[in-house]
């Protein structure tokens, strides 16, 4: 349950990983051959690729997610939910509902964000450890991992922000006034100034990315921060588009 008292359940959270990489310095040493899209309302973690035969030593990760026009589609992600992302230009989709009190809300929300992921680093065997360390005849396991409630957060930069959607609950509004029709829409989202909101609903802080002025640009912005590494290791975000 997010700070505000609604809880979020998703039924699509469609991610393209455009690119996987293992670097021994600047150089890839293995990459994944194909983009791949998963649905991360398939439970359980998804195999995306296995690179044998490194030589032992350090080797960096990055990944990017970002919008392909080709792509393996793991299981739980229809050939027709890609065409959909591939027509938009979307890296991500997610649809879903929010609830609190009697109340719900729905939204279908695509990101045409490209974002690279770099300098991965988190925790191996008790230790933060960059990269990926292979050993002799040895297999190091690699979680990319997608933070789902990062979407909710009331602030960018913050690492003490709450989750909460109170803020994009009031979006949904009719002509005039009027009680809106239960649909969060993107285009609902950007008519939201983030001056405009009352400080009780959220900080919303923007930290350096300034051009961020509505809650269409600032839930676009989050998306960018959903990828992880092992769990809730971090890696650098380089904007790409
Ligand atoms: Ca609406």
């Amino acid at each position: 349950m997010f700070a505000d008292g609604w809880t979020v359940k998703y039924s699509k959270f469609l991610v393209t990983f455009s690119e996987v990489k293992v670097l021994d310095g600047t150089s890839a040493v293995a990459a994944l051959p194909r983009p791949i899209v998963v649905n991360h309302v398939t439970p359980g973690v998804k195999a995306l690729a296995s690179f044998p035969g490194l030589e032992t030593g350090r080797y960096g990760v990055e990944y990017a997610i970002g919008p392909v026009a080709d792509a393996l589609l793991l299981p739980g992600v229809d050939a027709a939910d890609f065409a959909t992302m591939k027509t938009n230009g979307w890296s991500l989709w997610i649809v879903g509902t929010a609830s609190k009190g009697g109340v719900t809300k729905s939204f279908s929300w695509g990101f045409s964000t490209n974002t690279k992921l770099v300098d991965c680093e988190g925790e191996l065997n008790g230790k933060t450890e960059l990269g990926t360390v292979v050993t002799s005849g040895g297999t190091d396991a690699i979680e990319l991992t997608i933070h789902g409630d990062h979407f909710f957060y009331d602030d960018l930069q913050d690492p003490a922000a709450k989750t909460r959607f109170q803020h994009l609950a009031d979006a949904d509004i009719g002509a005039n006034g009027a009680a809106g029709d239960g649909v969060i829409t993107q285009e609902e989202l950007a008519a939201v100034k983030l001056v405009d909101i009352p400080a009780e609903k959220g900080k919303f802080g923007i930290g350096g990315a300034s051009s961020v002025k509505d809650l269409g640009a600032f839930v676009a912005f989050l998306s960018r921060t959903v990828g992880h590494f092992r769990g809730e290791g971090e890696c650098h975000v380089q904007i790409q588009k």
